[in-house]
């Protein structure tokens, strides 16, 4: 699948370690995500007690399939041989996961790329590389990601974006409460976890993100 910038629109980011190491209770609700109307999903297999290798590719699998059904992007967090071997959509690389110019030559021509920038420097070198869309944030405090960056805010990204010719994607700690605050931000729309995952209405929480406008 080509990248569209309209797939940044309701990003949702996810992996074992979001659904109380569930990969069940993972893809049930990555499934009502995608009924209700998510843009893209981004696997991210995280932390301390996450899927080895093996389960990763077998999850990753059954991800992906979702993810057909629905002509949705199947995107990878970081893992580029998994990347390559179920021959997904798109790449995200963090700024400390690996060299992005690695990653450009082992996937270039083969999958779209995201890249995480939290500052102008960063987002400048991001400028000058071939990748297709920057996620940026902390735009709010998370608890979803022990290493995050420092919070932005709403102003930090709407500086990135100005600076940036890539597109942005704004992530970290967007909630129902909140996510009214990057609308005319210029983002091109909100990649979350715990806002869906740790939602009691999937259905509503992703109409109401559909319903923001960038
Ligand atoms: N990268 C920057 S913040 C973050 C990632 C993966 C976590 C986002 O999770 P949440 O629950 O939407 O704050
Ligand atoms: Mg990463």
């Amino acid at each position: 699948m080509m990248f569209d910038v309209n797939c940044l629109k309701v990003y949702l980011v996810g992996g074992s370690q979001d659904t109380h190491h569930d990969p069940v209770e993972l893809l049930d609700k990555v499934e009502q995500a995608l009924k209700a109307g998510i843009t893209a999903f981004q696997y991210r297999e995280k932390g301390d007690s996450s899927l080895n290798a093996e389960e990763k590719l077998t999850l990753g699998r059954k991800l992906q399939a979702l993810c057909k059904k629905y002509q949705v992007p199947f995107i990878i967090d970081d893992d580029v041989d998994l990347a390559l071997e179920l021959q997904a959509d798109g790449i995200h690389v963090g700024q400390s996961d690996r060299a992005i110019q690695k990653v450009i030559d082992q996937v270039s021509g083969k999958m779209f790329i995201g890249y995480s920038c939290s500052t102008l420097a960063e987002v400048e070198e991001a400028n000058e590389l071939p990748i297709d869309y920057v996620g940026s944030g902390p735009i709010f405090p998370t608890l979803s990601k022990l290493d995050a960056d420092p919070v932005i805010g709403t102003d930090g990204v709407q500086k990135l974006v100005l600076a940036s010719k890539n597109p942005i994607v704004a992530i970290g700690g967007i909630s129902l409460e909140n996510i009214s605050e990057l609308a005319s931000s210029g983002v091109k729309g909100i990649a979350v976890i715990s806002m869906i995952l740790q939602s009691s209405d999937i259905a509503h929480t992703v109409e109401v993100a559909k319903a923001v406008k960038y």
